[in-house]
């Protein structure tokens, strides 16, 4: 069934591998899929530099080697956070997903995503079940759970930064006159060939593999793009250092840590953001609709209910909000109002009820099926709580260009 593989797999023994992206103006989001995505407008990117593949558990592991580091995935939980709770059950760990073994309603992420104790980086299942016929060795592969502030403090050691949700969807698009669906065209499988690691097969219960590979894979296991970028789409999906806001044009009016200027194709779409737009909030009791937004083979932006959902924690204190008060404004936005509008952007960008922040996550994952989740598009994203690491969520990371 699968098409042979695009490419040869990296070896990712190197940190440097990055690619020029030349700046242009395009046509960011998209008008016919998601609600989020659009509307359609003008956005110019400066040139900078991109890692040409996602870092791989490799890499992550020598930046963890060389500094010590422990991942929010890792931290162990203060029981001051979990007042009642049986200390036995303050385990770290992340959110895994778990194949269901028959058809399941797709309205309900819970049916496929569950809380992993234990669960990290190192082992991105924990202890638990590993679904069957993913791979096993993975130093090659995406690294995975990893939260912003993993994946941030990976690219500072690494001398580089996140990429802006702009940049990312320029970069994507590989090339600046690409307003094709997909990254690759307007045909999902031309003649045919797969192109990318998404969901083959029925989601969640019948997984027969993109080009082999269930789960993730190596990076650069299928065709680059124009600019010679790798798993732009699929794979894992993507950080970015972009608050992420229900619709573009809410850009227009909070700051976001773009780097890029916008130009608002349609004046007159105002600035009633998320109006109409409900799912942004997930309830404690998943609507029919509540994956609207998010990518909906992923648990969204509720991990931490998930969390609490199964052991009466709730994980959105684990990582308190005093920590992400400390994260603070980044230091090259020195200006006050500047300083302003990036509290304001970071305060909008979560949750109601929740003080942490939510970024734009890029790109798709090897989860995102056709029947249920079309998000493994250039256009498409995802919110994610900065806090939150699961088996599908990865990075690459940005460069500026000196004088840039
Ligand atoms: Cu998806």
């Amino acid at each position: 069934m699968d098409a042979a593989r695009g490419a040869e797999a990296i070896k990712t023994d190197s940190h440097d591998r990055m690619v020029t992206i030349p700046g242009g103006t395009y046509l960011m989001g998209s008008d016919a899929f998601y609600p989020e995505e659009g509307p359609v407008h003008e956005v110019t990117v400066a040139a900078f530099e991109l890692d040409q593949h996602q870092v791989t558990v490799r890499q992550f592991r020598e930046f963890v080697e060389a500094t010590g580091y422990v991942t929010v995935a890792e931290r162990p939980l203060d029981p001051a956070d979990f007042a009642g709770a049986d200390p036995a059950d303050l385990v770290p760990g992340g959110l895994v997903f778990v194949p269901s073994a028959v058809p399941v309603a797709l309205d309900d992420w819970r049916q496929w995503w569950a809380w992993g104790p234990n669960a990290s980086w190192r082992e991105p299942f924990g202890g638990g079940a590993r679904p069957e016929g993913w791979a096993i060795e993975l130093d090659e592969h995406p690294v995975t759970q990893v939260s912003f502030e993993d994946a941030s403090a990976y690219a500072a050691w690494a001398g580089k930064r996140l990429p802006t949700e702009e940049e990312w969807e320029f970069a994507a698009r590989g090339g600046p006159a690409e307003q094709t669906t997909y990254a690759w065209g307007d045909e999902v499988r031309p003649g045919g060939r797969v192109m990318a690691n998404s969901w083959q097969g029925r989601f969640p219960y019948l997984n027969t593999g993109a080009a082999g590979w269930r789960g993730t894979a190596p990076v650069g296991s299928f065709d680059p793009n124009g600019y010679g970028l790798v798993d732009m789409i699929g794979n894992v999906w993507e950080w970015t250092s972009s608050y992420f806001t229900a619709r573009h044009e809410a850009v227009e009016g909070a700051a976001r840590l773009t780097g890029a200027s916008h130009a608002g194709t349609d004046a007159g779409a105002g600035t009633d953001a998320g109006a109409g737009h409900p799912s942004l909030t997930m309830a404690s009791e998943p609507a029919a609709d509540a994956c609207d937004c998010g990518c909906g083979c992923g648990p969204s932006d509720a991990g931490h209910e998930l969390a609490g959902s199964q052991t009466k924690l709730d994980h959105s204190g684990t990582h308190s909000d005093a920590q992400h008060d400390r994260a603070g404004a980044p230091p090259d936005l020195q200006q006050k109002a500047a300083a302003e509008r990036e509290a304001a952007a970071r305060e909008a960008s979560a949750e109601p009820g929740s003080r942490i922040p939510r970024r734009a996550l890029k790109g798709g994952s090897h989860l995102c099926a056709p029947e249920y989740c079309l998000r493994y598009r250039p256009a498409a994203r995802s919110p994610q709580a900065d806090d939150t690491a699961t088996t599908h969520i990865g990075f690459r990371c940005a460069r500026s260009l000196p004088g840039s």
